[in-house]
């Protein structure tokens, strides 16, 4: 198969944005646990799946992270900001495997998404946040844009507990169901055309979100805050906006690890492809896939320190003595298409 060549195979549109989701839900041979967070999901927008690790498994994890970070201060603290704040990490499950076992055994989650998929659940990307995001609210879908559309959730499981003193997850209830906007026209009205419009760009993206909470807000939608607790972990709908609270004390930290899902296989697209709904493109990823615990976690070839500056490190730059480590296998995509889905 080509990179990416047109496989058909999802389930197409995916159930979690079908009108019959609750129904399928409710008829099938999930575990009642698991049906009531689909059903979560697909009517609230949004699922707290309580204790899916133990307060103690949280404090090894976030002691793996001062580890990791001890052994490579030199590279990693002149990304500190003026205040010595540390940016957040993409990818880090890539150098530290402990956090992709918060995916791979994480049974009642992916119980759920394989479900809402119809595909196993594989992992993309993750961000892990040693402080609260404070991020506006916003919908991910402009930069987890899949063919067919809407193939992803968003997901944090939390190391340390989240409230309104260090900074919480922030979701507007229901307005996953609030009605996409007019993508095209927001994109021809900022580049003069849709050939035009770059992978990534923050002023569309501000359109775009602005839409969608103005939306929101007309409806009257309630703004609802999540307190949690260590060990805690959330799913939201792809269409759910959501932010990150203001922090009321910046001393605080709160170590939270979030990650974004799809079914094994799917190729990721941004902003260029969002705003572009009609123009088919390549459903299946042309990237090569880690297979770990039974699961396809896409292969990185490192981490990174995501917005507002981006640098890159390659996993042969760090060092990763005394972490975690797993059993994984590098495979293409289609071989582990194959081999996941039998
Ligand atoms: O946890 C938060 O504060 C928000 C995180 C978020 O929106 C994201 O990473 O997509
Ligand atoms: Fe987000």
């Amino acid at each position: 198969m080509d990179g990416g060549g047109n496989y058909t195979g999802w389930v197409n549109p995916p159930i979690h944005m079908q009108d019959s989701a609750v129904e399928q839900i409710l008829h099938s041979n999930l575990s009642e646990a698991a049906m009531r967070h689909a059903a979560n999901i697909v009517t609230l927008g949004y699922t707290v799946i309580p204790n899916v690790v133990t307060p103690e498994h949280c404090r090894t994890v976030i002691g793996e992270f001062h580890k990791f970070y001890l052994q490579n201060a030199e590279t990693f603290n002149p990304h500190r900001s003026n205040r010595g704040i540390l940016p957040r990490f993409t990818n880090l499950h890539i150098a530290m495997p402990i956090l992709t076992k918060l995916f791979t055994q994480n049974k009642l989650l992916l119980e759920v998404q394989d479900f809402l998929f119809g595909r196993p659940t594989s992992l993309y990307t993750s961000l892990y946040y040693e402080r609260g995001s404070e991020q506006p609210a916003h919908r991910d879908t402009p930069v987890f844009c899949t063919r067919p559309e809407y193939n992803y959730f968003g997901n944090t499981l939390y190391l340390e507990g989240a409230g309104d003193d260090n900074g919480c997850l922030e979701v507007l209830a229901g307005g996953h169901l609030v009605g996409e906007l007019d993508r095209e026209a927001l994109a021809v009205a900022r580049f003069g055309s849709l050939d035009a419009v770059p992978q990534l760009d923050n002023d569309l993206w501000d359109d775009y979100q602005r839409g969608v909470v103005e939306r929101c807000a007309k409806r009257g939608l309630q703004r609802v805050k999540l307190y949690m607790n260590p060990g805690d972990c959330v799913i939201w709908h792809p269409q759910l906006p959501h932010g990150g609270t203001k922090i009321r004390d910046v001393s605080l930290t709160r170590h939270s690890f979030v990650f974004h899902t799809a079914p094994v296989g799917a190729r990721m697209y941004h902003q260029n492809v969002f705003h572009r709904p009609s123009k088919p493109y390549p459903e299946m990823a042309e990237w090569k896939q880690l297979i770990i615990d039974g699961r396809a976690v896409v292969h990185h070839p490192g981490i990174s320190f995501g917005q507002p500056v981006h640098h890159g490190f390659k996993l042969e730059e760090l060092n990763r003595t005394w972490l975690t480590e797993v059993e994984s296998e590098l495979v293409s995509t289609p071989e582990a298409l194959q081999r996941l889905s039998s």
